[in-house]
């Protein structure tokens, strides 16, 4: 056997390696589709993309078990795909087709998947926060073994949902594992231009919740991180904070002439981009060969030109259905 070979022989260790990359790459991929979506007007209305910050979604659900929640942004198409909903029903949503995840009623911000209790998606800043909390306290009062993870930037941490929901998480020792999102800017205001207190954790120590900063660029860490406070929540001592230190690539949603960043600072971050540096890392350790990521890179290639068939396939919603959902009345048989 060649030392190449020998080095890139299978272990457990090599193979979850690869489902982190791969995991990472469907993210990455499946945005830029949107993005070339986007620019072609087969997906309209808002769309926000986390490239950049895959390694957060990636690193944070690998912490958690298929019956725990996740409450997550409107920039959660990365978050839903980990969580195993399809990339058909994803984009389909995206698309504003019926076969949508949320009947293409919600569009990019309104991902929804009862089956895998992702429960948003959530087109308001700090909206999930109280979800969260309400889901944990329904967990906890129901005595089952359920952490619920609630995703959100760094922007939410100005709004009142931030505070109550952290108050009555501690108060109540509610098992919420809360990942805030650090990427330095809420649309173009940095954090350093809205608040007084630019420590996240500190904030959350405020409320008697454990909090720890972590590299949000660093999927190992992230991931460590992630299951090293899950499993404190799970034990029933009460929340965890996590600050993902992360940075997005792109602009915070389709329009934006990102006046409020200079292009060397998005350089300076590229250099750490989540997916270069894990892929180097793997290759380092021998755990990556360029036929490896050749294969992985068809693969995800293939799930996203499926998905995409998929809903240029699809089906718009009757005009007569159109009142359907809105007012609770039923629909006449
Ligand atoms: C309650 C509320 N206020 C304002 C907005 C407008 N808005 C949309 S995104 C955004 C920035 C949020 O930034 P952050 O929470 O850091 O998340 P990021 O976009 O960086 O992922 C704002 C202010 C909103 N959607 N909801």
């Amino acid at each position: 056997m060649s030392l190449q070979a020998d080095r890139a022989a299978p272990t457990l260790e090599r193979e979850h390696s690869l489902h982190l990359l791969r995991q990472m790459l469907r993210i990455r991929r499946f945005e830029e589709k949107c993005a070339e979506l986007y620019g072609a007007t087969k997906i309209r209305g808002f769309l926000h993309l986390y490239i950049g910050e895959e390694a957060v979604a990636v690193g944070a659900i690998q912490a958690l078990q298929p019956d725990d929640a996740i409450v997550a942004t409107y920039r959660e198409h990365g978050h839903a795909l980990v969580r195993g909903i399809s990339a058909e029903s994803i984009m389909a949503e995206l698309y504003g087709k019926q076969e949508g995840c949320s009947r293409g009623r919600g569009g990019s911000m309104h991902i929804f998947d009862a089956r895998t209790r992702f429960y948003g998606g959530n087109a308001i800043v700090g909206g999930g926060l109280p979800i969260a909390v309400g889901l944990a306290l329904g967990d906890k009062m129901q005595g089952r073994d359920r952490v619920t993870a609630c995703f959100f930037g760094e922007g939410a941490v100005a709004e009142g949902e931030f505070h109550e929901s952290m108050n009555l998480a501690a108060l109540w020792k509610l098992p919420v594992l809360f990942c805030c999102e650090n990427n330095l800017y809420a649309m173009g205001t940095a954090l350093k231009r809205s608040e007084s207190e630019v420590d996240l954790c500190l904030k959350a120590t405020s409320y008697e919740i454990p909090a720890w900063p972590v590299d949000g660029m660093d999927i190992i860490e992230c991931e460590r991180a992630a299951c090293r406070a899950a499993l404190a929540v799970r034990s029933g001592e009460g929340p965890c904070f996590l600050e993902f230190r992360t940075y997005r690539f792109r602009a915070h949603s389709m329009y934006d002439p990102q006046l409020y960043r200079t292009k060397e600072e998005i350089e300076e971050w590229k250099q750490r981009d989540p997916i270069s540096l894990f892929d180097a890392r793997m290759r380092e350790s021998g755990m990556l060969t360029d036929d490896d990521l050749k294969q992985l890179e068809e693969e995800v290639a293939a799930e996203i030109n499926r998905a995409v068939e998929f809903s240029e396939a699809g089906t718009w919603e009757p005009i007569e259905d159109i009142g359907r959902f809105v007012y609770s009345e039923r629909k006449p048989s």
